[in-house]
């Protein structure tokens, strides 16, 4: 087992969901940031962050990033991350608003892909202006490589000096349209990292579980939470992401994989910036 410490990132509320598909789902600004505080208190280090407007749709408006992101640092410690995915669809003036508020991270989709039966559009120049805003406020990226190709435009992109130095990887699997969340699309993509080279894995639904705990065991990070998964077991609605974050440091511990400190966790991602 790595000595390597775990570092836990909830992706609280996502785009996708609505009080319908869950009850448990948080939309308001304190919503977002009490379940945001209650997985940091059980463990979590990053928050993925996505904001609801007052209909509960969403939206990538920065006074509601503001409010929710002041509303998190009052109550507790953590590293936020915006999403730069927005929902499929927002414009991409929309996407970038919110880096104006420098944030620890924010996310840089790799490339255009189904998503389901919609299109979420990362265009070669979508990717550059979003990397140029991640660079221009020092922020730390979270590269999202949904697919294999994603990783082969990140290598091009490097070579062009597109893309920060320093960037975490989230392999999100199990999108319609993306790769498939199993154990071999996971292992061949970390294969294909640089060795010191950070990386999360989100998997979609009941995939969630068995990738993170894959992950967990090969040396990578995780992320969980109700943007991807909403159910805790089988036909069992989950309540809160902190149940979510509960279980997985549970399972770490009893695999011998110890949760990194917050400052551990900030060492292991930020040290090349
Ligand atoms: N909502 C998805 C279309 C991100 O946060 O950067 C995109 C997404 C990725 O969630
Ligand atoms: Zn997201």
């Amino acid at each position: 087992m790595t000595n390597n410490p775990l570092i836990i990132t909830c992706a609280i509320t996502g785009a996708e969901l609505s009080k319908q598909d869950t009850p448990y789902l948080p939309v308001t600004p304190d919503e977002i940031a009490d379940s945001a505080c209650d997985a940091v208190s059980e463990g979590a280090h990053i928050i993925h962050l996505h904001v609801r407007d007052e209909s509960f749709n969403p939206t990538q408006r920065v006074d509601i990033f503001e409010d929710v992101t002041k509303k998190i640092r009052e109550k507790c410690n953590c590293i936020i991350q915006y999403s730069t995915g927005g929902s499929v669809g927002t414009p991409i003036s929309e996407r970038l608003a919110p880096l104006e508020l420098k944030p620890d991270m924010a996310t840089l989709s790799m490339g255009t892909m189904n998503f389901g039966n919609d299109i979420f559009e990362n265009t070669e120049s979508t990717i550059h202006a979003i990397a140029k805003g991640i660079k221009k406020n020092r922020i730390l990226a979270e590269l999202e490589i949904f697919d294999f190709g994603m990783l082969d435009t990140t290598n091009r992109f490097l070579k062009r000096e597109i893309l920060p130095q320093n960037f975490h990887i989230n392999f999100v699997l199990g999108v319609q349209g993306g790769s498939a969340a199993n154990i071999q699309n996971l292992v061949s993509l970390q294969d294909r990292l640089k060795k010191n080279q950070t990386w999360t894995v989100s998997s979609m639904g009941k995939f969630q579980l068995p990738l993170t705990v894959n992950a967990i065991t090969m040396g990578g990070h995780v992320r969980i939470g109700f943007e991807d998964n909403i159910f805790y077991k089988k036909g069992e609605l989950a309540t809160s992401n902190a149940q979510f974050i509960k279980r997985i440091v549970r399972i770490s511990n009893e695999l011998g994989r110890n949760i990194a400190t917050l400052s551990e966790a900030k060492n292991i991602l930020f040290n090349h910036m």
